[in-house]
């Protein structure tokens, strides 16, 4: 190895180490292990721009194993895309620009929240689609506008994980050449050996999931690592899988055990690293050779591809006008529903169940933004979503229906790197129960501020004959206790439409969750459209004055205001109060949410789920505390209640 390499490497080793333990806390084992494969990859590969930590065509990068947030953050002050030798040493302390572990949004330049293993696998897997969907697009003979790698730097603790193995099945299947997975191979985990929990063939398992395997027998040989890379990113077929075997916490007293994963170095131990490593330099500081050798071959070379760039784009907007003005759309996440007139409508009266509705209306929105790509997790046949322009795949580029075949948790946090992307805006699509499998990646989107739309169908026990395990009851509050998540659960067509237009509206900063029956509703007289985008709304008043009101959403609107007006012709007023997005109730000013939940009522909440959530908003609650059973749907409100004469008779018994 060249000699700057390696003080350049050592350098990592040991200034990531000692800002470890001068925070007291992180993980020092895959700094000093993994420390050549990412200056390798940094200073070698890495397309990215100090100048612009959003230039469109930039190499993404996806530290998956979160752990190695120290990494991140060296390479990040390194390149000059963002933080100070003082955010360094500010390592995991109260408001720092460097958190524990890497949070998008909050440190410029970090592409995506990790740290929950798998997760930023899956993601990258969403970022590679969403660049062959937009290379496909735009790129013209000799004008590849859109040619990003996808890189990704996971442990062997991402590789146990089902979301990670989910998404390398469908990179594999769809060819994602531009993916490219470096894996810290270290033999060690937090508990021990990794030969304790697994013993696969990572070769044989990757090239029979349609990966290329390169393996690094040693990860300090820097010109082996580089030319995996180098070989990676000319596939033209495949994503890659590059094993680099590392031994965890290089140069340490105690490297290649567990016990140097996740435990800060003591001050001799730091010392004898220094010793091993041979090296003298001051502590806590990056020797002016390194600073500069990054200066040249991060920065300077980052910067040159940029302008590149900038020159190829130049000619692109002369030869290719209008698919430039399209492509800035993308560049500048332009893109906004200007027009609903011929956007789907139902007759009141008509039934139709939500999730049919919110299907056509997809398709409709599908229409008016080029941008919105998703699909369902092998469900589009029950939950009606499905993207446009056919089936996404090596053949089809262009298709923005992505099969994502019965992977629900990858599907998600795909979903989330479609819109992570840049430009482009995830959606998809599963049984409502079935969000139990993804809702870790909806978490992360709700850390991140990401606008990514998750649809569900079947949303209540209503589900009927597959029973129990497949008739949601207790999900509803899950997604509602979850910060930063709207969750819509719409009455009627009306309201999926209001809905829908807010999901997909421009500049969100929280995930969708919206929730559709599987069966038919009424399309009803009193629902409101723009009531949705305030949360709640009186929906049915019974007099100036009522002194009662249902507070209610979903397939139970409509059970509510028959009850109300069996109410009102005994003579007692009870208003319906529509809530369909608690969370966007909730942000209403105190004068909106006091004309609403009026302090001169009483009310009774009614929802097929948990009851938990409702006793924020009513005294009285009807909902369901069991889990649901197999049975025609028919018999299903009786079983539970869910009847007028039901909701009528114990809104007497328990109001009045
Ligand atoms: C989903 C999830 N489960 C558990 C953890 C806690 N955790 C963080 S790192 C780690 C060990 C992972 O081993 P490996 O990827 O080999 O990392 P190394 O020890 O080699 O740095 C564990 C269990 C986590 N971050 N995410
Ligand atoms: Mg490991």
């Amino acid at each position: 190895m060249n000699s700057i390499d390696s003080l350049c490497i050592n350098s990592l080793r040991v200034v990531g180490a000692e800002m470890i333990t001068k925070a007291k806390s992180g993980h020092p084992g895959i700094v000093l292990g993994a420390a050549p494969i990412v200056h390798t990859l940094f200073t070698r590969h890495i397309n990215i721009n100090a100048q612009d930590d959003k230039w469109y065509n930039r190499d993404r990068f996806i530290l998956s194993a979160g752990h190695g947030s120290t990494l991140l953050y060296m390479m990040l002050h390194l390149s000059g895309v963002s933080l100070t030798m003082d955010d360094l040493k500010n390592l995991r302390q109260k408001d720092s620009m460097t958190p524990g572990h890497p949070e998008y949004r909050h440190t410029k330049g970090v592409e995506i929240s990790t740290g929950p293993l798998g997760q930023g696998i899956a993601s990258a897997v969403g970022f590679a689609i969403a660049e062959s969907y937009l290379a496909a697009k735009f790129n013209q003979p000799g004008l590849s506008v859109i040619d990003n790698n996808t890189f990704v730097l996971c442990g062997d603790g991402d590789l146990q994980e089902g979301i990670a193995m989910e998404a390398m099945s469908l990179a594999g299947h769809l060819g994602l050449n531009k993916l490219i997975i470096l894996h810290d191979s270290n033999d060690i985990q937090l508990d021990g050996e990794v030969s304790f929990a697994t013993s696969d063939n990572l070769k044989a398992k990757f090239e029979a999931m349609g990966f290329n395997y390169i393996k690094v027998e040693d990860g300090n040989d820097i010109d082996s690592v580089d030319e995996a890379i180098s070989t990676a990113k000319n596939s033209s077929d495949k994503p890659t899988f590059i094993e680099i075997k590392t031994i965890i916490g290089y140069g340490a007293p105690n490297s290649g055990e567990s016990s140097i994963h996740g435990k800060p170095m003591s001050q001799d131990d730091i010392k004898e690293l220094r010793k091993n490593l041979e090296y003298n330099y001051p502590e806590l500081e990056f020797a002016n050779e390194v600073k500069e050798f990054y200066k040249k071959n991060v920065t300077e070379r980052g910067i040159s591809a940029c302008n590149e760039w900038n020159h190829l784009l130049r000619t692109y907007e002369k030869k290719y006008p209008e698919e430039y003005a399209e492509l800035m759309k993308f560049v500048y996440d332009d893109f906004e529903i200007d027009s609903v007139d011929d956007i789907p409508t139902w007759k009141v009266g008509e039934a139709e169940s939500t999730r049919k509705e919110m299907g056509k209306i997809l398709d409709w929105l599908s229409t008016k933004l080029p941008n919105i790509m998703g699909g369902s997790a092998d469900l589009t046949a029950s939950t009606m979503v499905k993207g446009a322009d056919g089936i996404y795949g090596k053949d089809n580029p262009l298709g923005r229906n992505i099969k994502f075949g019965v992977r629900e948790h990858a599907m998600a946090a795909i979903t989330n790197g479609i819109t992570l992307y840049g430009g482009m805006r995830g959606f998809c699509a599963g049984f409502f129960v079935f969000s139990d499998y993804l809702k870790p990646a909806v978490r992360l989107a709700a850390i991140m501020g990401l606008p990514s739309v998750f649809l569900f169908s079947h949303d209540t026990v209503c589900v009927g004959e597959d029973g129990p395990t497949h008739q949601p009851v207790e999900q509803l509050t899950m997604f509602r206790s979850m910060p930063n998540t709207n969750v819509i659960r719409p009455a009627d067509a009306k309201e999926m439409t209001g809905a829908m237009l807010h999901a997909f509206k421009k500049d969100n900063t929280y995930p969708t969750v919206i929730t559709s029956s599987r069966q038919g509703l009424p399309n009803l007289e009193e629902t409101s459209a723009e009531g949705v985008s305030k949360g709640a709304y009186v929906a049915y008043k019974a007099a100036k004055d009522s002194k009662y009101a249902f507070v209610t959403c979903g397939s139970e609107l409509s059970l509510c205001l028959e009850v109300a007006k069996k109410l009102k012709a005994d003579g007692i007023n009870v208003d319906v109060i529509s809530m369909p997005s608690i969370y966007l109730f909730e942000k209403q000013s105190d004068e909106y949410k006091k004309s609403i939940l009026k302090d001169s009522q009483k009310r009774m909440a009614v929802e097929m789920g948990s009851s938990l959530g409702w006793y924020k908003y009513a005294s009285y609650v009807k909902g369901i505390d069991t889990f649901g059973k197999s049975m025609p749907i028919s018999k299903i409100f009786d079983e539970y209640g869910f009847t007028v004469d039901e909701i009528y008779n114990e809104f007497k018994e328990n109001l009045m």
